[in-house]
């Protein structure tokens, strides 16, 4: 067993950091409170290669492994949860989506111009009565021959408005549930399909978050992603290497909190000491560096996992679950060590601890993870 990162992934992890730093870290609090979307820092993402981390180079990818992405993510979401889930959609949900189930000319149309960063991508599975329950589509894609009309409604779709190209899950034939499902590539402009109110969320408020409404929107078969009926698999296959984005971005929110209050609480005196000389602090820092180290080792073997060609349908879930918690944990404590400081914009760690909310919620809940992650068990 070997934990040493490899010269590139070193090199690629540090890109990333001084990227945040340099990048994120400025005007981070006022793009939280005017919900402005990180469209500069988008574009120098995209020059770094972090659209299209592990897509193929010959689309226009950097052709790296899952272990980079995830330290990119970890990395970014130190600093910028809202720049990291852009990131996050675009790489594991459409590019790698599209990459893995796309056909030729759907990879030449579109993969090249989203892994290079020209257009960002957006994954509309949740509706306003399917978001755990997945299978339940009420979007249609009524077949009409060489093309599909979609009618309905997506629901908190991350790049919402930003996106030009929508891999959306629609239900064909009710009749054959899960297997009558279908995901087709939509594209921003096409007649009938319009864009909602942009949500106001309690975090990463800088992604923009919006529903999408489909009526008659016409739909080519060729823009079908794999056979007929094949949707629902594309989504739950998807979201699986979604699922290690989204626990890399809470493992991130929780190092980047757990920094942040480990240096205030050597800065911060009371009762005559640096706070970090009071047990009741140091001894929360070791939980919290001990959870996150746990966390770590989840995300990674996850990565390794999906990088190794095993099955990580169970590593992800349980690495999303566990992560997501240790975000939440971490960044609660974190702000009670910043004390009245923590309740503070300024002092970033409110802003981290409103982000943590949603790596339990969204590509899948946790107790979504459970369901997974308990299915998967009692099959062996
Ligand atoms: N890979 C491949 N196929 C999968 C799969 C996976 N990871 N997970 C499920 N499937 C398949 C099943 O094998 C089944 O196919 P067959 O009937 O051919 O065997 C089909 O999908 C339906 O699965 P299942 O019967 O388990 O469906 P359920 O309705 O019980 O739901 C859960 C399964 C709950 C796991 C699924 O609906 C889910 O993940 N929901 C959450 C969705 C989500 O993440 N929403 C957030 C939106 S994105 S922000």
């Amino acid at each position: 067993m070997d934990f040493t990162l490899s010269e590139e992934q070193l090199m690629i992890q540090k890109a990333a950091r001084d990227f945040a730093q340099n990048e994120l870290l400025p005007g981070v609090i006022e793009r939280d409170d005017a919900q402005k979307f990180p469209a500069e820092q988008v574009k120098k993402m995209s020059e770094l290669g972090f659209m299209g981390m592990m897509v193929d180079p010959k689309y226009g990818g950097s052709g790296l492994d899952t272990i980079s992405y995830a330290l990119v993510m970890e990395e970014l979401s130190k600093v910028d949860a809202s720049a990291s889930v852009i990131v996050s959609v675009n790489n594991s949900l459409v590019c790698w989506g599209l990459e893995t189930f796309g056909s030729e000319a759907q990879k030449e149309k579109y993969l090249t111009r989203l892994s290079t960063g020209q257009c960002i991508g957006a994954f509309c599975l949740s509706e306003p009565e399917a978001g755990s329950d997945a299978t339940s589509q009420k979007t249609t894609a009524a077949d009409h021959g060489d093309h599909y009309i979609v009618n309905g409604t997506k629901n908190w779709i991350t790049n919402g408005n930003s996106a030009e190209i929508y891999l959306v899950i629609a239900q064909t034939d009710i009749s054959k549930g899960h297997k009558g499902i279908n995901a087709l590539i939509v594209e921003k402009g096409m007649p009938g399909f319009e864009i909602g109110p942009k949500e106001n969320k309690l975090g990463i408020r800088g992604s923009d978050t919006h529903s999408l409404i489909f009526n008659d929107v016409k739909v080519p078969k060729e823009n079908r992603i794999g056979e007929d009926g094949f949707g629902f698999k594309f989504a739950m296959k998807t979201l699986a290497g979604g699922r290690i984005g989204i626990a890399a971005q809470a493992l991130g929110i929780a190092a980047g909190a757990y920094e942040l209050a480990k240096k205030y609480s050597k800065e911060r005196k009371a009762f005559g000491t640096e706070i970090s000389n009071h047990q009741a602090i140091a001894f929360k820092l070791a939980d919290m560096h001990t959870q996150i180290e746990a966390a770590r080792h989840m995300v990674y073997k996850a990565a390794w996992d999906k990088d190794q060609g095993n099955n990580y349908d169970l590593s992800s879930a349980m690495a999303k679950l566990y992560a997501s918690q240790v975000a939440m944990d971490t960044t609660i404590e974190a702000v009670q060590i910043h004390g009245g400081n923590g309740f503070v914009k300024d002092y970033h760690v409110e802003r981290m601890m409103r982000d943590a909310k949603i790596t339990q919620i969204y590509e899948g809940t946790s107790e979504i993870q459970k369901i997974v992650i308990s299915r998967s068990i009692l099959r062996e």
